[in-house]
Order: C-alpha cells, then sequence, then structure tokens
C-alpha cells in the first residue's frame, strides 16, 4: 500500500486553504506600514500555496493512478509495469507474493519473460529487469519489503542495482546495503553471497554447488528443495520465490519465502513480499 493515499492529499490541501484564510483575517489588525509588508508576504505565502497545491494536485493523479499499470518509457517498445507510488518516488515493481495463486515453480524460460499478474502477484521477467539496469548513465536502488504473519514488516535496500545479459545468467549485481531486515543476499553466514551470482531455475544450474554438503546432506541444485528460481549462491540466505505458505502452514517446508537474516528459523516463510526498483 502506497504511504501517498489521496486522503492524506484532500486533508493537505484542506489545511492549507486554512492556514491562507487564518493570515488574511490578522491582516486588519496591522497598522499601514505592517500592512504592505504583511500583503507582500500574503502574496509570497500565496505563490509558494500555489505552487504546493499545484504539487499535491499532481501528486494525487498520480496517486490515484495507483495500483494502476503503467507504462515504463525505459525500455524499448514500452512494456507494462506496476508502478508503486511513495513518498520517496517512482518504484518499479518486479517482484509481488502475496498468496498461491500464481506458482512460482517455473523454469528458465518463464522467469525471462516474466508471468503473473501485474496488478496482483507477478515475476516481471530476467529480460525487463536487464533491459531497464543496463543502461550505464543510470543507477538504481532495488527495494526489498516483506511481510511476516504476525503483522510485522521489515524492509532492504540496495544501491546500484543491477543484473547482466542472459550470458552471464542475468548475474545479480547489488551495492550498499540500508534496512532493518538484515542483508540477506550477501547472507547470514560467510561463503553464501549471492551478489555476483547468475540467476537458477530448475533447468538451469548456476548456484554454486556440485554438490554442497550441508550437515549430512549432500545438495547439487538449490532449486531441488528452495523451489522457484533464483541468485543461489550454495543456496544462501535469500530466497524469495520458492513455493507460497498460508499462516500456521509456514514452517518446517524448505521452499519458501525466506529471508534470513530478518526471520528464523530458516524455513520461516514470509506472508508477502515485494521487489522494486527506482532509478536516482
Ligand atoms: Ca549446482
Amino acid at each position: 500500500m502506497s504511504v501517498l493515499s489521496s486522503g492524506n492529499l484532500c486533508r493537505f490541501k484542506d489545511y492549507l486553504s486554512l492556514e491562507k484564510i487564518s493570515i488574511e483575517s490578522n491582516m486588519s489588525l496591522l497598522n499601514s506600514e505592517n500592512q504592505v509588508k504583511m500583503k507582500r508576504l500574503v502574496v509570497y505565502c500565496g505563490l509558494v500555496l500555489a505552487f504546493l497545491l499545484s504539487c499535491t494536485e499532481q501528486a494525487e493523479k498520480m496517486s490515484q493512478s495507483l495500483d494502476c499499470v503503467c507504462f515504463s518509457p525505459h525500455m524499448f517498445g514500452l512494456a507494462q509495469v506496476y508502478c508503486e507510488m511513495r513518498l520517496d518516488g517512482a518504484w518499479t515493481v518486479f517482484q509481488r507474493r502475496s498468496g498461491g495463486g500464481v506458482s512460482f515453480n517455473r523454469k528458465w524460460a518463464a522467469y525471462k519473460k516474466g508471468f503473473g499478474n501485474l496488478e496482483q502477484d507477478h515475476w516481471l521477467g530476467l529480460k525487463k529487469i536487464y533491459s531497464l539496469t543496463k543502461n550505464k548513465t543510470k543507477k538504481w536502488t532495488m527495494r526489498v519489503d516483506m511481510w511476516d504473519h504476525d503483522s510485522g514488516s521489515a524492509f532492504a535496500e540496495y544501491r546500484n542495482f543491477k543484473i547482466g545479459n542472459e550470458k552471464t545468467a542475468f548475474k545479480l549485481h547489488v551495492g550498499k546495503y540500508r534496512g532493518n531486515a538484515g542483508d540477506a543476499i550477501r547472507g547470514s553466514y560467510p561463503g553464501i553471497d549471492q551478489n555476483g551470482y547468475g540467476f537458477s531455475t530448475t533447468d538451469r544450474d548456476n548456484d554454486g554447488c556440485s554438490p554442497c554438503i550441508f550437515g549430512d546432506i549432500a545438495q547439487s541444485e538449490c532449486t531441488f528443495s528452495e523451489g522457484g528460481g533464483w541468485w543461489y549462491s550454495r543456496c544462501g540466505s535469500a530466497s524469495l520465490n520458492g513455493d507460497w505458505h498460508p499462516t500456521g502452514n509456514h514452517i518446517g517446508w524448505a521452499s519458501g519465502l525466506h529471508w534470513q537474516t530478518w526471520k528464523t528459523p530458516a524455513s520461516y516463510s514470509m506472508k508477502a513480499t515485494r521487489m522494486m526498483i527506482k532509478s536516482v
């Protein structure tokens, strides 16, 4: 849900109008010299108010297009993307999970092209994400929002997000982290950094396991247990494209929506997630 609601904007407009009336009514109490100064101030304030109202109207129009599907001007052929409007800018959503209606248990071709419903759960597609982020003159921030089954939420943001082309298996690149969910992409322990790793699906193995040894288990493909497609690195701590599980049924499954620097045990699967990018 966006922070910028049309209801808030309407209240802000009302507040600005009331402030203007208050200034004007107080003018009658001043002497003539100060009235001139106050008139100038009121004119100035009026201009500022006009500017602010113009901005809020623009923002209101933008907020009304919330939950909308819009066209991205960043890509050849004008691809449709979902825009999430926040006070810190317009974000292009490339992953959303909120239920089990859309299966993320898909192969390379599907993850490359994208799937799901843009206004609901979907994966935008690796090819489109690459097209968005390949411009070397533009930098992107990637934000991951996540919600647990107990009304809790957390986020992780990464500067300088981009992915490589298909020849690199859409290799992940993230820069500096900030947030309160922890840097699960770089991992909760050394040796499982997903930054710099290619994407893996059940039919494409780029996970660095040949095999990986986890206790007494030898695993060659992270997608075998984790499911979905992801930039697995010796599997790792982040995995948001596994199987979705309802509340009360989210513990004990190897495949799920995992961000292990925020939620443990490792098998904890979140209620909802959203991944999106914004040019900066
Ligand atoms: Ca492998």
